[in-house]
């Protein structure tokens, strides 16, 4: 009886725990419904370029950003949207449902030299 008991705790053990376990399994990220605002962003030594600067609140910004010099952070200030750039990669696609109207900063937040500080710009959502 004991044994049997045993063999039926090893396998819960082993059966049931690796796949009950969750720790360390990645989730794709998940893609915010279109219809999609796409904003072209270009970061260079030391600015932003973008596409638009204005837009509409209650659609999913569709940022297509890549560097075409050095590396660079793309942050909006106050929400959770950070990506590094690099040059000669792939452009990055990034969504963005912005919660609330309002203008919102973009800053580098990956240190990129001398003008790192001044390589802000601004976009604004209404
Ligand atoms: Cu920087």
């Amino acid at each position: 009886m004991l044994r049997r008991k045993a063999w039926l705790l090893s396998l819960v053990l082993l059966g049931f725990l690796p796949t009950g376990c969750s720790v360390g399994q990645v989730s794709a990220p998940k893609i915010p419904p279109g219809p999609y605002q796409v904003v072209k962003v270009t970061a260079s030594d030391w600015k932003w370029t973008l596409s638009s600067k204005h837009l509409k609140y209650g659609e999913t910004v569709k940022f297509l950003v890549k560097s075409i010099q050095g590396v660079h952070g793309f942050s909006i200030v106050g929400t959770n949207i950070s990506s590094a750039v690099t040059a000669g990669d792939p452009q990055k696609v990034i969504y963005w449902v912005p919660q609330a109207k309002g203008v919102y900063t973009i800053a580098c937040n990956v240190y990129c030299g001398a003008g790192h500080s001044s390589m802000v710009t601004s976009i604004s959502v209404s």
